[in-house]
Formats: structure tokens, C-alpha cells, sequence
């Protein structure tokens, strides 16, 4: 038999490697990136010369020196006697240019001698988060930057993440985490999803009872709810909220980030946490009502009282007193009528108010609470069930099921936030094969799904386009129990997102994205204690090959990774060889071999396991 055998390995050189990618490595790419010979070093020497020390994108940059062991000087540009010509060995970070900038743009130019930072407000945090990205560490106190010339701005002003703590809960610590990575990838919304049937997780001072009784269930579902095992529960007790002080620190923490927080009050459906506190919300108070154990749909919903109403009216006064964005999210989704058929005081309104059925009833509903917004100036969002029974007046709409709901909101000159699981902006779905992932709520939405997604529907005219003002995804919890899942199911598809919504669309390069910078971002990202699911091997997949003689070319998912391969029939793992690079694999006439191979990661995180058979006429 011929011998298997391993022609070249080839390590990761990773101080030269961020200059050998067309988008010098950062991750959203860049509007446009010319690259330049050579690189900036930096040095016990180098100083960050900063017009603007107080800005937070400086804040962000000191915090990063500091972290990283770096004892480089930040000096006042103000309190310097000459600031002409460019200083040598200096790093340059000014707000005061003359200059155009977008917005949120910043521009940023590395020569051998020195590098220059410009931009204004949330555009030069940007600018450092992309700087930050370009700095390579060398030997203690040294790093380098790759010379070249960067203009960047977002493509969509919108760019959101979002995360529900009713179904699961996740405390201040990890929501801050969860904003931390957001404000690398230059996200900047926040959608906190704060209460649903499961849960209700914001302290309402006025009404004591929403978290006293509403953020607790008496136990929880077992695995897949609409699987096997439907009787099977945790006999768990399981609880949490924030308090309104608590929210306010988080609030703070993210507009140090330039990120601004979305909170969601789920209303008319999802509300059953609510009615469980206060049965008088519901169209039949004199039921039993409990917080749901168990996921979907429930047919609790609030019942449109004056009651119910007043209620609703000091919970958002509440609500708009501790988070400052123009945006309330309302929900909007999922409402089952049955309660309101049911009910002759439901029924009573729909006549006296000549609506047309339960769901002019719903538009009702949501018309009237986007009435108490507007009045404290503030902007409805809502999923896009909104627009069934008409839409209400200036409400932005969210498109969840599919893009229909978007594309006529857009028609209809509504803003419009895409965010349909459809475009594999679900990251409560799989990423891959849901046999070898853990329990997911169904649904399949891979990396390059994720990546490949495109707000802006070719069937609206240019005008209604603009209406498109960004792209979110979402991170609902049922099945998500633990930070370390919901960092699993974030990332690195958040990574793909912030391309999405950052990224002009020509720009974009899915090859260039997951070959050549998501494995030193992984690598990143693993130092910074985040958890993330690692990406199969590049260079082999999931299928036959015919033939003899066969060569690869492998290479890990993450910088500092290796491939180990088995070809004995043996799931692969680190006490196999491992290869990064060329793989030459000989098979025998008439016999099939099985290539498996794993990558795993510095810090001992495993991908999938992929399967090549190589089959020489068995
Ligand atoms: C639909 S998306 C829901 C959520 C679930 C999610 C699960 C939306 C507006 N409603 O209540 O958690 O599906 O994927």
C-alpha cells in the first residue's frame, strides 16, 4: 500500500499578515483600501498625539494600551508648541481636521514615519476600533501597522443586534460584554428584548408585581418543544431581572460605545409574564394565569381596556424615562386573537370603533400606544405584524417574516429595518449541520447565508429604497441557556452581520471574509474570553472524490489553529497529525479512505469534524 504523506507545512506567519489581505484584515471592510508598501512600527517610543483627549473613541484607545501592556505616551496635541509637519514615529488622532467626513466616517493614512487618524465623533471610535484591528503584537512593547490608506464610512445608518433575556436571562456583565463586541464590529443598535411570555425582566417601580411575580417561572421545557419528550420539564425554579439602576449603568456603558439601546415591551401578544402579575390586563381576569414554561405561541394577550392602557401608558413613561433613544420597540408580533373573539367587551369596541375585525383591533391597539410615544416625541418600532389592520403614522417597521412586510412598509414610506430569519439573520438557527450542532430551534443559517444577505429588495424604486435604514439580526433564547451558547450562536455570524450592514455591496468578499481575515479575528476574539463556534477546515468538505492520488491544501479557521486529520476511520482529534497546508493522500486501487480532519484552536476549541471520501474504485 502506498504511504499517506504530508508535503509541506506551512505555519502561519502572522506578523506579515494582515498586510497580504486586500482589506488589510478589518473586519467590516472598509468603503475603499489602497494598500502601500512597508509598515508603521511601534515602539516604546511611538507617541499617540491626540487633539481630543476627553473623546471617547481615546477613552477606548487608552483602555486598549493599557490592556495590551503598552506604556506609550498620549500626548495633548493642545499643549504641544509645534503641531506642524508630520512628527515622526507618532500616531496622529485629531477631530479637529479640515476636512469631509460622513457622519460616522473617519480616514486613516499609515506611512513608515507615521500614522494619521482623522474623523468626528462616533466616526473617529470607529476609526481606532479600525486602527486597533491593524495593529499586530510583536515582542513585548513593539506591534506593527500595515502602510496604506483608508476612507471609510457604513453603508446603512441603522446596524443592530439583538438580544432576548425573557426566554433566558443574561446579567449586566454579560450584556456588556455582548455590547463590547458589537462596538469592534461598529454596530450601533442595541434591541433588548425585556419581556415576553417566559419572563419580565425590567423593574417597572409603579408596578411592583411585573418582576416580583412576572420574571419567575415555576420551571422549564426540555429540549425541543416541538419534538419528542413534550411532557418532559426541569422542575426548576428560574428568575431574573434588571433593575432600573442597573439599566441605567448599561445605557450609559453602550453610548460610551456610540451604541444606542432599543428596549422592546412586547404588547398586544407575548405577554402572558405580564398577565401572570396582573390578571386584570387580560380579557377574562378571572382565569389562572401563569408565567409559560414551555416556547411559542400563547393566546394570553393584553385585552384593550382603558385599564390595560393606563397600565401600558406609565410602563413606558417608565420605560422612556431610563433609556434617552428616540426608538421604543413594542413588539407588535404574534398576536392570537382567540381572546379577543371571546370577548363581547373586545367585540363592543370593534363596533363602536368601526373596525374592521380583530386586526383593525390590533392597528388600534398599537395606534393608540404610538399616539402616547409620539406625544414624549419619541418613535414606534414594531415587528411587522404592525401593518396588518393598517400601519400606525410614523412607526419604523421591523421585517422578521420575510421581506414582505418591509418591502410594503417601504412603499408605504415607512423606515424599514431588515431582519428576516429567511436571510439568515436568525442566530437562534444552526450553522450547520443541526446533527452536529447543539439544540437549535430549527432553521439553517450558516455563515455565508449570513454574509451573503442583502437589505435593499430590487423591487422598490430608488426612492423607496432609502427607506431601507438598516439590517439587524436577532438572538432569541429559548434553546440558549448560557452565555457560552449565545456567544456560540453569535459569532462569528455577528462578524458577517456587520459586513452586511457596513460594507458596500461591491465591496463585499465572501472568499476574502472567510479565508482571509475571520481566522485571525477568531484568534482575537478567543484572547478577549469570548466564546465563538470555530469554522470547519478550509481546503476539504463534506463529499466523494474519485481518483487515486489526491492533494489539499488545508488550512484553520483560526489564526494559530491547527488541522488534525485521521484517515484510519477515527474521529480526529489533538493526538492525531495535524497539517496546515499541503496534504497529499495516496488511495489504492479499488479501496476508499476517509479524510477526516478538525481544526482546533489555540485555546483547544473544536470545529465540526468533515468527512472527504476519496475513493479509488471500491
Ligand atoms: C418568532 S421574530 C418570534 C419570537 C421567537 C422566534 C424564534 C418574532 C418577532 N417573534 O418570539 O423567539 O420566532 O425564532
Amino acid at each position: 500500500m502506498k504511504q499517506i504523506f504530508v508535503v509541506v507545512l506551512v505555519a502561519f506567519a502572522a506578523n506579515c499578515w494582515a498586510q497580504n489581505d486586500a482589506n488589510l484584515g478589518i473586519i467590516p471592510a472598509p468603503l475603499s483600501v489602497k494598500k502601500a508598501k512597508g509598515k508603521f512600527t511601534i515602539n516604546p517610543e511611538t507617541n499617540f498625539i491626540i487633539d481630543s483627549p476627553a473623546h471617547k473613541a481615546v477613552i477606548l484607545l487608552k483602555e486598549y494600551l493599557r490592556k495590551n501592556g503598552y506604556s506609550n505616551g498620549v500626548v495633548d496635541m493642545n499643549t504641544m508648541s509645534r503641531k506642524q509637519g508630520p512628527i515622526k514615529n507618532s500616531i496622529l488622532i485629531q477631530t479637529n481636521f479640515k476636512g469631509n467626513t460622513a457622519p460616522e466616517g473617519y480616514e486613516l493614512k499609515a506611512t513608515d514615519d507615521q500614522v494619521v487618524l482623522n474623523g468626528r465623533g462616533p466616526g473617529l471610535f470607529y476609526g481606532v476600533q479600525t486602527l486597533i484591528q491593524m495593529i499586530t503584537p510583536e515582542k513585548m512593547g513593539f506591534a506593527t501597522i500595515p502602510c496604506g490608506e483608508i476612507k471609510d464610512e457604513p453603508r446603512f445608518r441603522y446596524r443592530g443586534m439583538h438580544l432576548d433575556v425573557a426566554r433566558h436571562f443574561f446579567d449586566v456583565d454579560f450584556v456588556k460584554k455582548y455590547i463590547d463586541v458589537m462596538a469592534m464590529y461598529k454596530l450601533n443598535n442595541f434591541h433588548w428584548h425585556l419581556t415576553d411570555d417566559q419572563g419580565w425582566r425590567i423593574e417597572i417601580k409603579k408596578y411592583p408585581k411585573l418582576t416580583a411575580v412576572g420574571s419567575n417561572r415555576a420551571q422549564t421545557k426540555v429540549g425541543n418543544f416541538s419534538g419528542n419528550n413534550l411532557d418532559l420539564y426541569d422542575n426548576t425554579p428560574y428568575g431574573g431581572f434588571y433593575t432600573q439602576d442597573q439599566i441605567k449603568e448599561v445605557v450609559a456603558y453602550a453610548k460610551e460605545r456610540y451604541i444606542n439601546i432599543i428596549p422592546e415591551i412586547e404588547m398586544p401578544g407575548h405577554a402572558a409574564a405580564a398577565i401572570a402579575a396582573y390578571p386584570v390586563l387580560s380579557c377574562d381576569p378571572s382565569k389562572n394565569y401563569k408565567v409559560s414554561e414551555t416556547w411559542g405561541v400563547v393566546t394570553d394577550v393584553f385585552c384593550p381596556t382603558d385599564t390595560t392602557f393606563r397600565v401600558l401608558f406609565d410602563i413606558l413613561d417608565e420605560v422612556m424615562d431610563i433609556f434617552p433613544g428616540k426608538y421604543i420597540h413594542i413588539g407588535g408580533d404574534e398576536c392570537p386573537k382567540d381572546a379577543w373573539k371571546a370577548s363581547t367587551f373586545c367585540q363592543n369596541l370593534i363596533a363602536r370603533e368601526s373596525l374592521r375585525d380583530e386586526n383593525g383591533l390590533q392597528s388600534y391597539f398599537i395606534q393608540k400606544i404610538e399616539r402616547h410615544l409620539n406625544a414624549s416625541g419619541r418613535s414606534m418600532i414594531g415587528w411587522d405584524e404592525i401593518l396588518e389592520g393598517g400601519l400606525a403614522q410614523n412607526a419604523t417597521v421591523m421585517s422578521w417574516r420575510g421581506e414582505t412586510g418591509g418591502i410594503a412598509a417601504a412603499q408605504l414610506n415607512h423606515d424599514v429595518i431588515m431582519t428576516p430569519g429567511s436571510g439568515g439573520l436568525y442566530f437562534d438557527h444552526a450553522q450547520g449541520k443541526s446533527a452536529l450542532e447543539p439544540l437549535s430551534i430549527g432553521g439553517n443559517a450558516p455563515l455565508a447565508k449570513t454574509y451573503a444577505y442583502d437589505p435593499v429588495p430590487a423591487e422598490l424604486t430608488p426612492d423607496q429604497q432609502k427607506h431601507i435604514v438598516g439590517v439587524q439580526a436577532n438572538l432569541w433564547t429559548e434553546y440558549i441557556a448560557t452565555p457560552a451558547k449565545a456567544e456560540y450562536m453569535l459569532l462569528p455570524r455577528m462578524l458577517a452581520l456587520a459586513e452586511v450592514a457596513w460594507t458596500p455591496k461591491a465591496a463585499k468578499d465572501y472568499d476574502n471574509f472567510s479565508k482571509g481575515r475571520i481566522p485571525r479575528h477568531l484568534a482575537m476574539l478567543e484572547g478577549k474570553g469570548y466564546n465563538y463556534r470555530v469554522p470547519e477546515a478550509l481546503g476539504v468538505s463534506d463529499t466523494t472524490l474519485k481518483g487515486g492520488e489526491f492533494r489539499f491544501d488545508l488550512s484553520p479557521t483560526v489564526e494559530g489553529g491547527k488541522v488534525f486529520y485521521t484517515i484510519d476511520g477515527y474521529t480526529p482529534r489533538e493526538t492525531d497529525m495535524w497539517v496546515n497546508g499541503r496534504l497529499n493522500v495516496n488511495v489504492p486501487v479499488g479501496r476508499a479512505i476517509d479524510l477526516q480532519t478538525t481544526v482546533i484552536s489555540p485555546a483547544g476549541k473544536r470545529s465540526n469534524v468533515v468527512k472527504t471520501t476519496l475513493d479509488n474504485g471500491k
